[in-house]
């Protein structure tokens, strides 16, 4: 199998993620900053069919009318040129200082009402161009001290601003749906919709849940110590997946965005492995910030890389279902038996409680003793994942 992303492979990137300039809160850009039209030629040249946007990634923040148009014009152009799409966009409802407080959730109601309408101009500019889903990351939704955000009316007001957004696709009859991205805190100390728990409850409390998903980040999870393949599992068994940000974080700290594959490398083999055996048909798109260490040619390699990794564990996992060994030892760890109901064919409740082999008879210590034979199916992935075996 070849590691060079083609079209195919669905890769994608947001223009904020190569255009990256390095500034951190302790030090300034290290980079120049990037033309989207540069960044779109590049992307596509490496491989990728897709690219993202905040509106303030290609508009900036405040422009008139006619230069907003002029910058339109220009990506469109480069879209046309290279054959890359947008299938996802989205709205910065975090940089300007006014989104300090938040932005469906902001205690003032004027920056609410500005914040919807930021948002609603921008979803008629990624119908116009094309993208299906459409990303909501209310990062500066949140709060650092206790009575600063009443949490519960907050959450009154989040579900009033989705389903204001709902009922506005619905009566335009765009062909969008929204994704919902969960992050645990930075920048808030702590933001709502923390987990994809979390958004997935909520998205039921919608007037329209059938609109609303997850885009779930490899590394937001990551930084609340929970198991990201997990989060995406339920998501996945939820009908919920509608996105997803590739990225790579080395534990419980700082937002790292590493390119995916660096960082907890066994997660991302387990997540390309349930990705790609789940059948996934959205986008593979990167989320990550290239170190400020790299100049240009850093950055690039650093996207590459991000695709590169992506095909090697999809191969990796390929080549562990594949392997018989891994097979038999699936079979002693018995995930056959998983898939079957508790209950057999037409069983009832009241056969169960019926059932003096189910527990007067269940021989408890006998069961206790069997062992699970995890440890061998593990290091049977290991030794595939490492590149050892097949
Ligand atoms: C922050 C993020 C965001 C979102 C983006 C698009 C700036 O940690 O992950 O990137 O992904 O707003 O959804
Ligand atoms: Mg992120
Ligand atoms: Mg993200």
């Amino acid at each position: 199998m070849s590691h060079r992303p083609t079209p195919d492979d669905k890769f994608s990137f947001g223009l904020w993620t190569v255009g990256w300039q390095g500034r951190d809160p302790f030090g300034d850009a290290t980079r120049r900053a990037l033309d989207p039209v540069e960044s779109v030629r590049r992307l596509a040249e490496l491989g990728a069919y897709g690219v993202t946007f905040h509106d303030d990634d290609l508009i900036p923040f405040g422009v008139s009318g006619a230069e907003r148009d002029s910058h339109i014009k220009r990506f469109r152009q480069a879209l046309d040129d290279t054959g890359l799409i947008v299938p996802m966009a989205t709205t910065n409802l975090f940089t300007h200082p006014v989104f300090k407080d938040g932005a469906f959730t902001a205690n003032d109601r004027d920056v609410r009402r500005y914040a919807l309408r930021k948002t609603v101009r921008n979803i008629d500019l990624a119908a116009e161009l094309g993208a299906g889903t459409y990303v909501a990351w209310g990062g500066r939704e949140g709060a650092e001290s206790g009575a600063a955000k009443d949490v519960t009316v907050a959450l009154d007001r989040m579900k009033e601003a989705f389903d204001l957004l709902g009922q506005y696709i619905t009566d335009q009859g765009y062909d969008l749906r929204f994704a919902i991205e969960p992050k645990p805190n930075e920048p808030r100390g702590d933001i709502l919709l923390p987990t994809v728990g979390h958004a997935l409850a909520f998205i039921e409390r919608l007037e329209r849940p059938e609109l609303f998903g997850v885009n779930p980040e490899v590394g937001h999870e990551q930084m609340a110590g929970l198991n990201v393949t997990h989060g995406i599992a339920q998501a996945l068994w939820a009908d919920k997946l509608f996105h997803i940000d590739l990225n790579g974080q080395s534990g419980i700290k700082y937002d790292q965005d590493l390119r995916f594959g660096a960082g907890d490398l066994r997660s991302a083999f387990w997540l390309v492995d349930l990705l790609e055996s789940a059948g996934y048909g959205g986008p593979r798109h990167f989320d990550f910030k290239p170190p400020r260490t790299e100049d240009l040619d850093g950055v690039w390699a650093s996207a590459a890389g991000c695709m590169r990794n992506y095909l090697i564990l999809k191969e990796r996992s390929a080549a562990f279902r594949a392997d018989p060994d891994v097979r038999a030892a699936l079979r002693d760890s018995r995930l056959h038996e998983l898939a079957r109901p508790t209950l057999g064919e037409g069983e009832s409740l009241a056969s169960l409680l019926a059932d003096r082999g189910a527990f007067e008879e269940f021989d408890a210590e006998a069961a206790a003793a069997r062992g699970m034979a995890f440890e061998r199916l593990d290091q049977l992935a290991m030794d595939h994942l490492l590149g050892v075996r097949g």
